[in-house]
């Protein structure tokens, strides 16, 4: 398709950007930031990621993608230190194909160790679908990552994929609950299922992050029921660096 097609053609220094979610704690201090690719082309213009992501997948351009995301996002990470702190835990999303490929792991130490950034700075973000095929490539690659002292987050947890027996396999350092899941919740009464989930990932020594955080009800049910973090448009749409350096200053 033309999606492909540009894909397979663009620079992606010319097409692609870096926007920045960030994420806070109880008290509201940035822990981290989501690093979340925009990519505009001249000719079919901006195009979601939910759109040309999974176009990469089935096409074999996921690498050229995931490892420009990767360089880009380490180098930016300094930056978002300076913003926030040295502790500063700065998120990158992999794509599930990727997560099968021999060369990951070392493609981000390497690059970690370019940008002089510690692994324990970097989160790396298991999407939904990650968990629908296991296999001994994924396992091993997932304790590498861990071995080499990269976080580990599940995301989109409540999307449908990822199952209670993902979060007890896996062992992940936060569980991010998806957006969809937190609109349902906050629309029932169900509160108990929300803080259930919660006491699970606790109990796995695992913590735990609301997205989708758009309303200050949304922010104070996720609360009660123990999320140790949140994200979403109430807290920050996902800003550009330089208008994050605006948000950081200009916040009360
Ligand atoms: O917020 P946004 O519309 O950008 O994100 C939509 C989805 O696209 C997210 O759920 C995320 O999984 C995926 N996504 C966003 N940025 C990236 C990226 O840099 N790499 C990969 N592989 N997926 C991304
Ligand atoms: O990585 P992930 O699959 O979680 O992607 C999050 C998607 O949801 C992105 O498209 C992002 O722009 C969107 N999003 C993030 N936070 C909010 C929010 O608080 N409200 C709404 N409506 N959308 C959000
Ligand atoms: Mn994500
Ligand atoms: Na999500």
């Amino acid at each position: 398709r033309q999606i492909q097609e540009e894909l397979r053609g663009l620079d992606p220094d010319e097409q692609f950007r870096l926007v920045y979610m960030p994420i806070v704690n109880v008290r509201g201090q940035v822990t981290g930031c989501e690093a979340l690719l925009r990519w505009h082309s001249p000719i079919l213009g901006a195009v979601t990621p939910d759109e040309f992501v999974p176009i990469a997948e089935s096409s074999g351009l996921f690498t050229k993608i995931d490892w420009w995301v990767i360089n880009k996002a380490m180098s930016d990470c300094g930056q978002l230190k300076a913003l926030f702190g040295q502790d500063t835990v700065l998120a990158i999303n992999i794509s599930s194909a990727e997560l099968h490929s021999h060369a990951l792991g070392d493609y981000l130490s390497d690059c970690a160790a370019r940008h002089q950034l510690e692994p324990q700075s970097i989160d790396i973000e298991l999407t939904e679908t990650f968990a629908v095929k296991i296999s001994d490539q994924l396992r091993q690659n997932i304790d590498e990552l861990r071995h080499k002292g990269f976080r580990l987050s599940i995301d989109d947890f409540g999307a449908g994929y990822t199952s209670i027996q993902q979060i007890i396999d896996y062992a992940a350092d936060t569980i991010k609950l998806d957006r969809a899941l937190v609109t349902n919740l906050t629309a029932s009464h169900s509160l108990s299922v929300l803080k259930a989930v919660v006491a699970l990932c606790h109990a796995k020594d695992m913590a735990v992050i609301g997205e989708g955080v758009d309303t200050p009800e949304k922010l104070a049910m996720l609360t009660a029921a123990g999320c140790d973090r949140f994200q979403g448009y109430l807290i920050s749409k996902p800003l550009s660096l330089d208008d994050l350096a605006i948000w950081a200053l200009t916040r009360t």
